[in-house]
């Protein structure tokens, strides 16, 4: 019996999500102390000219290893609501409607040839209505797909600052769950964050600000409204545990909010809710090497392997979708140019969401990221060159 044994699964697995969320929901610290705002790495992160080229293959000044371990420190968490996953709703509604029927004639019914008069009286009838919302699973088991670029912010003293910039990808915007007002929904769906870190030697960096929430703008790592996560695993375990912070993600739309109750209060006509679903933390190594993207003008990739950088966003669930380009397959009426789509590599699943309601027009993945030539730090010599000079 197929369908009682997926039944069973889908039981099963729900449990264990459910499991899992009180697990890591009880698991939480208010603020960030001063120990967990920082991070030492092995060495600087800066290259110098002693040090070999390979260790910065993006050429953005930063050694590429050392820009996922500081990615992978404070790596976002992901909170879902509890009607993330459901189904199109369809449910009954009562009203009471006027309809003639014929009777036996009183005094002040219209009388009708024959035996019997029209009569007008009031009835009540139950009637199925469905949500327009796309009737399909919005959130995936390894969604959001998580990916990054890290690189410096144009600074000539010290402090030095460095940017990661977050992309986080769903296959589907699946519209607002609870709403029957708003009802929009759309394939390719992209949001964004970003963390601003500040170090005055290059080795020991802190999290100074982030950028992930609706209506915040940038929130000083140290804000008592940041929920963050207890200190768990970086790394695979080779750099020291630090927390996270949460961020609630919408149901359907995955707008993201600092708090459970910063989405009920959201003021706009549409009805966003978040909170009491699943919960997951960031996967920054999809493939088993990290999801860091590059720089737009130098990401290398051996072919079918996305490392050193990932460029083809198929392994990691979007077939047909590449990071620095536009695949030009977009079936939104809105994008008036391939450069417009972002597909989210689904192909012949576009007809699910035909014709698309309203058509936010897709957000290209390359859009997420800084396309500019980063701005490198001042070269230093290094031990090596120093030694030679000296
Ligand atoms: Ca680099
Ligand atoms: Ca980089």
């Amino acid at each position: 019996m197929p369908a009682l044994a997926d039944h069973q699964s889908h039981i099963n697995v729900k449990t264990i999500v459910a499991v899992l969320a009180l697990s890591a929901s009880s698991l939480s610290v208010a603020a960030l102390n001063e120990e967990q705002r920082w991070l030492e790495l092995p060495a600087s992160i800066y290259v110098n000219l002693s040090d070999d080229p390979l260790l910065d293959r993006d050429a953005d000044g930063l050694k590429d290893d050392y820009e996922n371990r500081l990615a992978d420190a404070w790596r976002p968490y992901f909170v879902f609501d509890q009607n993330e996953n459901s189904r199109q709703h369809c449910s009954t509604v009562s009203k009471i409607v006027e309809t003639t029927v014929s009777a036996p004639c009183g005094v002040v019914d219209t009388f009708i040839p024959g035996d019997f008069c029209e009569k007008l009286v009031e009835k009540t009838v139950v009637e199925t209505v469905c949500k327009n919302n796309v009737d399909d699973d919005s959130l995936r088991a390894f969604e959001p797909v998580v990916i990054y670029q890290v690189r410096p912010i144009a600074e000539e003293g010290w402090p030095r600052r460095l940017k990661i910039q977050w992309a986080f990808l769903y296959r589907l915007d699946g519209g607002y769950r609870e709403s029957n007002v708003c009802t929009n929904y759309h394939y390719g769906d992209t949001q964004s964050g970003q963390y601003e870190l500040l170090s005055y030697d290059g080795i020991r960096w802190s999290i100074d600000k982030l950028d992930l929430w609706a209506h915040k703008g940038k929130v000083a790592a140290t804000s008592g409204a940041i929920e963050w996560t207890s200190p768990r695993s970086t790394y695979w375990g080779k750099m020291p545990d630090r927390p996270s912070p949460k961020i609630y993600a919408s149901a359907g739309k995955h707008h993201q909010y600092i708090s459970a109750q910063a989405c009920e209060d959201e003021p706009g006509a549409c009805d966003d809710d978040c909170g009491g679903g699943a919960e997951r933390l960031a996967n920054l190594v999809s493939q088993g090497g990290f999801n860091n993207v590059g720089e737009f003008q130098m990401h290398p990739s051996y072919q079918g392997s996305n490392q050193p950088f990932l460029t083809n966003l198929k392994p990691v669930g979007f077939p047909g979708e590449l990071v620095w380009d536009a695949t030009g397959s977009c079936h939104c009426p809105l994008a008036t140019t391939a450069a417009e789509c972002f597909t989210g590599g689904l192909g012949s699943s576009w007809t699910a969401s035909a014709p698309p309601q309203s058509c936010d027009t897709p957000t290209p993945v390359y859009k997420l990221f800084d396309l500019q030539s980063a701005p490198r730090p001042p070269m230093e010599l290094g031990p090596l060159f120093t030694i030679l000079l000296f």
